[in-house]
């Protein structure tokens, strides 16, 4: 046995982690992280609730089954989910005129009036990714939990969304530690409805094939303070546009008081700095415009070293790998 093993290490390592090179290749990118999980979590909310527990592991069944191409899977919702969603909906459309983007509030306006949003009821997947592959391209694929950084970026190369279908415990409908309808369909699908935004996402999932862990690991932190907390400077006040405020009544109020500290957008020192994933953030970066984040996150993802370039060709959904010696 031992020889074996000494065979196997004498094999030169691969350079480049695998990567998807179609859109079908997504079946693979499916490495969940076993965190804020209800069934490891004495923490989690839903953990000492067994029909709680029950119902996540039917909801993650449909998405262990998907595969690319598939029909999105539609989840009946009992009425305690439509009302969890209802507080989190009305509580947070109240203050979004005042904190959030005019990106946000646009993409918002055309949900409510072509997709079915508003507080009567959870909007299904499939309604959803029909909408924005008509106004961006994206289009979604359901997901059982957190993804590993790698693979939920991934996807983004492809302008597909990993997107949860369970929604919190009725418990805490103010807060969930881990992404839930609520975060993905009012925090991140507006923001996928427009066109930069959408453009600017699908960068940092090409940046990230085939990167170093590395850099992985610093593309999963600019995403992290942008697209999940990121605020932006619009007619001369400061306006939330990441995923993770726009979602949380209390982060959003928290981060548009004067209490966090701010510290200007600039990718090389945004890339570095530790960031919180179980409460509020002690920092936000505050870009110029939305524009200004956009061109500084593309001049960044240029840096990042890789012995080959990738080009997305939209009309086999696929990526182009160019050998750059
Ligand atoms: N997985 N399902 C899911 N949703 C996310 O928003 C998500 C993830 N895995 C990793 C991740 N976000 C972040 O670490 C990003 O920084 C990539
Ligand atoms: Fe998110």
């Amino acid at each position: 046995l031992k020889r074996v093993v000494d065979d196997v290490r004498s094999i030169p390592e691969e350079k480049v982690p695998w990567f998807p090179r179609q859109i079908k290749d997504l079946d693979r990118c499916n490495m969940l992280i076993i965190k804020f999980d209800p069934d490891m979590d004495q923490d989690h909310p839903g953990y000492s609730d067994p029909e709680y527990r029950k119902r996540r592991a039917f909801i993650s069944e449909l998405a262990f089954r998907y595969k690319q191409g598939d029909q999105l899977p539609t989840v009946q919702y009992t009425a305690e989910e439509v009302s969890t969603w209802r507080e989190v909906y009305l509580q947070l459309r109240s203050i979004y005129p005042s904190l959030a983007c005019r990106q946000f509030l646009d993409g918002l306006q055309q949900l409510e009036t072509e997709c079915g949003y508003g507080e009567e009821r959870i909007p299904q997947l499939r309604d959803i990714s029909a909408f924005l592959k008509e106004k961006t391209g994206f289009q979604l694929r359901p997901v059982a939990g957190l993804l590993s950084a790698r693979d939920f970026l991934s996807s983004l190369a492809f302008r597909v969304f990993q997107c949860t279908q369970y929604i919190r415990h009725a418990s805490a409908p103010m807060h969930s530690p881990e992404p839930d309808c609520c975060h993905e369909l009012l925090g991140h699908i507006p923001m996928l409805a427009d066109k930069e935004f959408a453009q600017f996402s699908q960068e940092i999932g090409l940046a990230s094939l085939g990167a170093s862990d590395e850099d992985i690991e610093k593309l999963s932190t600019l995403y992290w303070f942008t697209v999940e907390f990121g605020l932006c400077k619009q007619n001369g006040a400061v306006k939330a546009y990441g995923a993770g405020l726009l979602s949380s009544y209390g982060e959003l109020v928290y981060a548009l008081s004067n209490e966090p500290e701010y510290k200007p957008f600039v990718p090389e020192e945004t890339v570095v700095q530790p960031y919180q994933d179980q409460t509020y953030q002690p920092v936000y970066f505050v870009s110029e415009s939305f524009e200004d984040a956009k061109t500084k996150m593309r001049r960044y993802s240029a840096t990042i070293k890789r012995p080959f370039a990738v080009r997305y060709e939209p009309f086999t959904c696929s990526v182009e790998v160019l050998d750059q010696p």
